[in-house]
């Protein structure tokens, strides 16, 4: 896209504006756009005096008529200058077809290609008239956002005359809603879509999350968990569901369904789902006109089969491709696609055979059937062999189908990686996978290119992420939905920097002051490498609770079950070995160039080591650091990084929108705390594990900490936690809940303070258990500090990494002698349980 930048103030039909979005209140009522990137203001375009008209009647053409009225509009309201000036001036929008008639003098781009748009400008002052001409009309709608986009960028839009379009066709968000309105690994409160086993009465808050996509061009929404799917094809359920594709209609997203492949035999009342039987084959042709009565513009079907529980043709002795092609044949005459997930894996795997390997089994099963898919079927693959770890190789898959159509799966919902508690940025992830070269038949096979459908010349190919959006502000943590943005605008151009994405979502949503974007920019930037480092580096995977929540540290949860998420961590080294020569064997799955690099430890790189071979602790890396010691380093690191985060956000104070600003510091400073929980669990796992001490004689040394179980207690008992590593010195105390008819009223640990004199920042890390709210009073010689409830809504119920939380009372003098103590008061299920103290001079760390 062409891009012309100008100083900070920037002409916009001869008018100079200055765009201040601080102004804009966080509102937390109505669930709208505005809380997202798409600020407007509700006064229209008057003040500007820029008239914005379609040449045609067509829906999305109205759509971006109007949001180019409510965001010139809110352009117009903060612009400094100028009021009025432009009287005359005009925004045209209208089909490629419908702009030549209207001006039939007038160059227009004739071979967009689908969903493209030019934009153009003539004239100045009162004769401006911009020119929005579509391929068709979704083009028309992404060229009105793509308009928009520049204004805010504070591009100079006098002078336009660029075109764009999508790089891949497939550009869909898969919602994990269930019909009772919860969401399967979301993190942002309930499904906007359904309520009670029904679709939601009010569905505007639907409307504006289609407006969102569209404005990032993401075209389809698959609304439904893929777990579970059956209930949604009932003909109650899908009359409802016309309502959601109404809804979403006027942004041209389409509505898509996961469907479960045991329908006709779950709500059909056949006797089976044999893909092959000819019954079930009617059966589906039937569901598809059905639903196409209903929903003209269905985008078409998600399937996970044979995974996880779910049915699928194996069952049968059929395949994949039985099943992909049985729905296709459905979809086919509608235009409608199947996305056939490749996460088919064997969770009974047996973790005592050293050659068993979850990462294989995409390939295994689906590389075998290249080119026996029906043209309308694409193979949704997640980009790692795993499941969306912090850092995994990309899925070899990519390079193993080359007669078939591929979209990528990627999650937006940060199921592995902090839940949107913690603040990761996840675009520089997907654009290392999308540029990752897979090097087919020796060629530049970039991942981007496999996806555009290019690499191999398939007709399909894609994007889908899993975006777990709900009531809560879309995701929950405003800073999270900068991941949203990014998938829709890498989907569309994958070329684009996810700085530059960065950037321009900072300027849309948060304010235009360079100082700001540049800051908001590098804590985004920062923010995945500082998870990564104090999660699971190397490769190891998250070292996060497996079978569980997937949010605290629990670093054995993956080991000795079938689930093969296993990093192999024994007493001498870590790491799974993956080669071909002595391993699973998965190394060799990826074309010869990428096979041989991974092969051996030598050549594999550093951050990929411990997926790809089990090495000793005391093996050297490319760094020149062991592995052991580069454990003890990067967790170190990570915390830093983590505080470092919420130094750069205090710099923001008063620059920003004061609402936005309390909500993140909080939620920064809650990471920061969460990062030393991960931390000190991974470094002193290892540290026992390997008997290695850490070189900096940081990994179980902690100086200034007073362990609970050490204090004089009162009513507190000692428990132990489980996972050990979770709890400092692997144990707590928990102000037990008595019985119901004598509960506890409260507890105290308290400690003589014995260091020297001096200013103090004073860290108390107790757990947060659901359900209940305890509350916590901090006193030193008796007199309080600081009091908090603990009421966050975090996994688990008992004392656990998932729910340990650290809170930090700063500035406090001490001196030999003093009293500290902490009294928990349980609240309901909350035993107000606590972990240490932890006294730090303050300007020495948090
Ligand atoms: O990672 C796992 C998740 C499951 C999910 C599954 C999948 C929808 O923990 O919750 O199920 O992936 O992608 O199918």
């Amino acid at each position: 896209m062409g891009q012309r930048k100008i100083d900070f103030y920037h002409r916009f039909a001869g008018v100079a504006l200055e765009i201040t979005l601080c102004a804009f209140a966080w509102s937390a009522a109505a669930q709208t756009a505005d809380q997202a990137w798409l600020r407007s203001s509700p006064d229209g375009t008057s003040a500007l005096q820029l008239r914005v008209r379609a040449l045609g009647n067509g829906l999305l053409e109205q759509s971006a008529v109007r949001e180019l009225q409510r965001g010139i509009g809110g352009a117009a309201k903060t612009s400094r200058l100028g009021q009025g000036r432009s009287a005359g001036a005009e925004i045209v929008v209208g089909t490629v077809e419908e702009v030549r008639m209207a001006f039939p003098s007038r160059p227009v781009p004739a071979d967009l290609a689908p969903e493209g748009y030019g934009l153009s400008s003539t004239g100045s002052d009162a004769h401006l008239r911009i020119v929005v001409a579509g391929a068709d009309e979704r083009g028309t709608l992404y060229g009105a956002f793509a308009l928009l986009r520049s204004l805010a960028s504070e591009e100079d839009v006098a002078h336009l005359n660029l075109r764009d379009h999508p790089a891949m066709p497939v550009r869909w968000v898969d919602e994990w809603d269930n019909a009772d309105g919860s969401i399967e690994r979301g993190y942002a409160g309930r499904s906007i879509f359904f309520e009670g086993g029904k679709v939601r009465e009010n569905l505007a808050p639907v409307a504006e999350y289609a407006r969102l996509l569209a404005s990032v061009g993401v075209n389809g929404c698959n609304v439904n968990n893929v777990n579970n799917a059956a209930p949604f094809l009932t003909p109650a359920m899908l009359r409802d569901l016309a309502r959601v594709a109404g809804a979403m209609r006027p942004w041209g997203v389409r509505l898509a369904l996961s469907v479960d492949i045991a329908s006709p035999q779950k709500i059909g009342g056949l006797p089976t789902f044999d893909p092959l039987d000819p019954a079930v084959k009617a059966w589906w042709k039937a569901k598809a006109d059905e639903i196409y009565a209903l929903i003209p513009d269905f985008a078409g079907f998600t399937v996970k089969a044979d995974s996880e529980g779910q049915p699928g043709p194996a069952s049968f002795g059929r395949t994949p491709a039985d099943a992909a092609n049985l729905l296709a044949a459905a979809l086919q005459s509608h235009g409608g696609v199947v996305l056939y997930r490749a996460f088919v894996y064997n969770h009974h795997l047996d973790w005592r055979d050293l050659k068993a390997d979850r990462a294989r089994a995409a390939y295994d099963i689906f590389h075998p059937l290249d080119g026996k898919f029906a043209p309308n079927v694409i193979v949704q693959t997640k980009e790692g062999p795993i499941d969306f770890q912090a850092r995994e190789p990309v899925s070899p898959l990519f390079g193993g189908l080359t007669q078939t159509s591929q979209a990528m799966e990627i999650q937006v919902t940060q199921e592995y990686t902090g839940q949107q508690r913690h603040l990761v940025y996840l675009a520089p992830m997907w654009k290392q996978v999308l540029d990752f070269d897979l090097r087919s038949n020796g060629k530049s096979t970039p991942v981007k290119e496999v996806l555009a459908g290019a690499a191999f010349r398939q007709p399909l190919g894609g994007m889908v992420a899993v975006a777990g959006v709900g009531r809560d502000a879309w995701l929950g943590s405003p800073l999270a939905l900068a991941n949203l943005y990014a998938f829709g605008r890498l989907a569309w151009n994958p070329e684009l920097d996810p700085a530059e994405i960065a950037a321009e979502w900072t300027r849309q949503t948060i304010g235009t002051n360079p100082e700001v974007v540049r800051t908001v920019v590098r804590m985004l930037m920062q923010s995945w490498p500082a998870y990564e480092n104090y999660t699971g580096p190397l490769g190891m995977q998250t070292l996060t609770d497996i079978t569980g929540s997937h949010y605290g540290p629990n670093i054995e949860s993956s080991e000795n079950n079938g689930w093969g998420q296993w990093h192999r961590a024994d007493r001498e080294g870590v790491g799974m070995d993956r080669s071909v020569a002595t391993g699973t064997g998965y190394a060799g799955q990826y074309p010869p160039e990428v096979a041989k690099r991974y092969e051996t430890a030598a050549s594999t790189p550093d951050e990929l080591l411990l997926f790809f071979h089990h090495v000793p602790y005391t093996y050297r890396l490319h760094s020149g650091k062991t592995v052991i010691q580069h454990i003890y380093d990067s967790h170190y690191q990570g915390a830093d990084e983590a505080a470092k985060l919420v130094d750069e956000w205090a710099s923001l104070k008063g620059r920003i929108d004061t609402r936005l600003y309390e909500q993140m510091r909080a939620r920064l400073e809650y990471q920061a705390g969460h990062a030393i929980v991960w931390r000190d669990a991974i470094a002193e796992y290892f540290l026992k594990l390997s008997g290695i001490p850490d070189e900096q004689g940081r990994a179980g040394h902690h100086p200034g900490r007073l362990e609970a179980e050490d204090a004089r207690l009162t009513g507190y008992k000692i428990i132990d936690a489980t996972p050990w590593e979770d709890a400092s010195g692997g144990k707590a105390v928990s102000c037990v809940l008595a019985s119901e008819n004598a509960p506890q009223r409260s507890c105290t640990a308290e400690w003589t303070y014995n260091g020297q004199a001096g200013r103090f920042n004073i860290a108390v890390r107790y757990f947060d258990l659901q359900p209940g709210a305890a509350s916590f009073i901090f006193k030193v010689n008796g007199t309080t500090a600081a009091n908090w409830t603990a009421a966050a809504a975090l996994p688990s119920s008992r004392p656990h990494g998932d729910n340990s939380t650290r809170r930090t009372v700063r500035g406090i003098d001490l001196k030999p002698g003093d009293v500290l103590r902490v009294e928990g008061v349980p609240g309901q299920a909350d035993p107000a349980a606590l972990d240490y103290i932890e006294i730090t001079p303050v300007g020495t760390g948090q």
